[in-house]
């Protein structure tokens, strides 16, 4: 027996988790707290089965955001040149690709601070277009109003990435063009619209096991936790504030174990939630990935490109899939069937108001 901290009935989505109880979980031995994981991945989850989502990058660079991570900033000096938005039927070739190469998901990326009302019309064909070939559909486009998330909801989109990336403490140390709580506002309005929320963040930019846990808590605590948890290990980027700060320094990779830690502890607090592995893989071992399939992770990006960095690789990842035993999670494409899994329409908005 131990005297850690007791871990909540797996099933039960508690969204009043404490700092001190998620600090507890970080604080377990490494090996326990892996095992709890395991059981609660286990009670909620087929234990061996990896979503696969595609990521495309519609629109890349020239953003006006300065977040510290990231190669798309204007004020980042990485080489990443910008485009226009591409065309619908260019995105919608590319979606059926990754569904022909086994994807069930395929996530729209744009380097928006938020999209304007006249790139509404194409952004609408996309969703529509992709939804109806089958495949899940989630787009990240930056901040977005009441009204916009209405539209994306109306046009069936499925899932809203929307990261809080880094804890409220050390928000300001990240990103300076907005706050966290303009983050938490389009959270809000993608729930009200009845879309699904994708939220997660960068580890290793850095910040401290405190931020990690403050991190873990914001998203854990939210009204609803978020469907989809992608947790990304920060990829260090040449030209972008973090990249040159971190480079040569031991920060520049996060420590494979604490990793693996924050993955366990986003599983047990969130126990119905897809937690993605994402940017970062192309830099971990099988083994690292394997201990975060083991700790909760369930579900990763393919292709060899994320939206500007380099990904794993198909061929990798069937390599990988195939030495540990993971099967592609698989999703029943009918257009009936899409449909049934998209939450309602109004009922973030019918809980609200109860
Ligand atoms: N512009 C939109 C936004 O920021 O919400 C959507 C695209 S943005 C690139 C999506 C997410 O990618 C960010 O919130 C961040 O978590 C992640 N990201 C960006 N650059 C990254 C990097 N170098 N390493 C790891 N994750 C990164
Ligand atoms: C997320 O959390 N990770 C993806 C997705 N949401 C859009 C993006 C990762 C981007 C990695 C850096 C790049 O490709 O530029
Ligand atoms: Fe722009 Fe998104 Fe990159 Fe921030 S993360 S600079 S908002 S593209």
């Amino acid at each position: 027996m131990t005297d850690t901290p007791a871990v909540a009935a797996p099933t039960v989505a508690r969204t009043d988790w404490t700092r001190e109880e998620i600090a507890g979980l970080f604080d377990l031995p490494f090996t326990e707290l892996v095992f709890r994981a395991a059981e609660v991945h286990r009670a909620n989850h087929k234990a061996n089965e990896v979503q696969l989502s595609t990521l495309l990058s519609i629109k890349t660079g020239g953003c006006v955001e300065d977040c510290g991570y990231c190669s798309q900033s204007v004020k980042a000096d990485s080489g990443v040149k910008a485009t226009k938005l591409m065309e619908v039927q260019q995105v919608l070739q590319r979606a059926a690709q990754a569904r022909d190469q086994g994807s069930t998901r395929f996530c729209m990326g744009a380097a928006w601070r938020n999209p304007k009302d006249r790139d509404m019309p194409a952004i609408i064909e996309m969703v529509k277009g992709v939804r109806s070939m089958g495949l899940e559909t989630c787009m990240t486009l930056g901040m977005l109003t009441p009204d916009q998330a209405d539209m994306l909801s109306d046009a069936g989109l499925d899932y809203y990435n929307h990261n809080i990336d880094t804890s409220p403490e050390r928000y300001d140390q990240v990103i300076t063009t907005r706050t966290m709580d303009d983050r938490l506002d389009t959270l809000s309005n993608v729930r009200m619209a009845g879309i699904n929320v994708c939220s997660g963040g960068i580890v290793g930019m850095g910040e401290t096991r405190a931020d990690r846990v403050g991190f873990v808590h914001t998203l854990a605590t939210l009204p609803d936790h978020p469907q989809s948890v992608p947790v990304n290990a920060l990829v260090p980027v040449k030209g972008t504030v973090l990249g040159d700060m971190l480079a040569d320094t031991p920060l520049a990779k996060i420590d494979d174990v604490e990793f693996v830690r924050t993955v366990a502890v986003a599983r047990i607090t969130m126990p119905l939630s897809m937690v993605r592995l994402s940017a970062g893989r192309e830099a971990m071992s099988d083994m690292t990935q394997a201990m975060c399939f083991m700790a909760g992770a369930n579900s990763i990006f393919t292709g060899d490109k994320l939206l500007t960095a380099p990904n794993s690789g198909d061929d990798n990842d069937l390599a990988m899939f195939a030495r540990l035993g993971i099967k592609p999670m698989a999703i029943d494409l009918t257009p009936g069937q899409v449909e049934a899994q998209r939450m309602p329409k109004g009922c973030a908005k019918l809980e609200a108001a109860e």
